[in-house]
């Protein structure tokens, strides 16, 4: 029979209430959690890879800068996201860990090369604006830490998108080599960012249950359909075209159409088959390697000021 506890969360969620983490919930709420915000921060780390590829070559000072910030918020994401993933009972050493050797994801989109310049304006006007997209209706979930964590992740990351349009604008409105240099990376971003909205509903295993819990808010291709319909005007004012010949305006539905993505080249990716897995996650763990004395050096620290009896 239902338990109490189990009568008392399901009225909370009902309700729109937020499970705090002293609250009961079920253990397969608790898992999908861990899961889907580990997966999270594992991303906003992987994720300053692609950008930070290109901070001693960024065009000007001002670039410099503001992608060095960028870069940084990134970093602020993923610490917050492990702080709210520690919340449901796991160590950050453990998710590490599960990075490091394979057992836990990260978005398929990092796993792509960042050839030119241009590259870092796509990814913050098209993976900015996929993130905003799918994370906007994050800030409603059920598990408070994950809501409030991305109430500002969402704020920062509106200032990302926004720099990405900004330099793609710039390019796009520059010289011909630098339009021909901004149409080409959105060709080459614009179907993995339709892929990081997940699997088709019909093949997204977690969804179900996860909008029940209302740990997500709307399917995988209900969000990929809004994120179209946002990208495409804004592609118009940028002088630049999506690559897709089947991309157009269905009047009877009320938003565009578009055409079929590759998924064997989304499992490849997931499978670690995409042109960078190897690399990201090799970076990866020769940083966390390099940063060991970082670790050793603060928990000592932390040890001398607690009185000494830490360890
Ligand atoms: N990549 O049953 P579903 C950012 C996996 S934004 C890799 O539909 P679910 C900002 C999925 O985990 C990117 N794996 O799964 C930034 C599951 O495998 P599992 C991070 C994917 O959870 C910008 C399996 O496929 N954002 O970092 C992907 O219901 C620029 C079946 O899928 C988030 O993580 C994928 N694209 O829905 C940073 C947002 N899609 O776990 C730096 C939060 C699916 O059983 C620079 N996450 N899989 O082994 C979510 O909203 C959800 O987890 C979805 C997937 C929508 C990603």
């Amino acid at each position: 029979g239902t338990t109490a506890h189990q009568r008392a969360f399901d009225a909370a969620v009902a309700a729109e209430e937020r499970i705090e983490p002293r609250d009961w919930m079920p253990d397969a709420y608790r898992a999908t959690l861990v899961r889907q915000i580990a997966q999270h921060a594992h991303s906003e780390i992987i994720g300053m890879q692609p950008e930070a590829n290109w901070i001693t070559r960024a065009p000007s000072l001002r670039r410099k800068a503001i992608l060095m910030a960028k870069v940084q918020d990134e970093a602020g994401h993923g610490l917050y996201l492990y702080s709210a993933a520690e919340t449901l009972g796991t160590s950050r050493d453990e998710l590490l860990d599960k990075l490091h050797s394979g057992r836990q994801k990260y978005s398929s989109i990092f796993n792509y090369p960042t050839l030119t310049w241009a590259d870092v304006g796509a990814i913050g006007w098209l993976v900015d604006g996929a993130a905003i997209t799918n994370q906007v209706p994050l800030c409603r979930c059920s598990y408070g830490p994950y809501a409030r964590a991305m109430v500002r992740i969402c704020k920062e990351e509106s200032f990302h998108q926004r720099q990405g349009y900004e330099l793609l604008l710039a390019l796009g409105k520059g010289t011909p080599e630098q339009h021909a240099m901004a149409q080409d990376a959105v060709n080459r971003w614009w179907w993995p960012s339709l892929m990081m909205f997940g699997p088709p509903d019909d093949e997204s295993q977690h969804s179900a249950q996860s909008m029940e819990w209302k740990i997500k808010r709307h399917s995988n291709d209900e969000l990929r359909q809004r994120f179209v319909d946002i990208c495409v005007p804004q592609a118009e004012s940028l002088g630049l075209t999506l690559p897709d010949p089947e991309l157009r305006w269905n009047e009877e539905r009320g938003h565009y159409d578009f055409g079929p993505i590759d998924w064997t080249e989304f499992w490849e990716v997931l499978k670690g088959n995409g042109p960078c897995n190897e690399q990201r996650i090799t970076q990866r763990r020769r940083a966390h390697d390099e940063g060991a004395w970082v670790r050793e050096a603060a928990a000592a620290h932390a040890a001398k000021h607690t009185g000494g009896a830490g360890g």
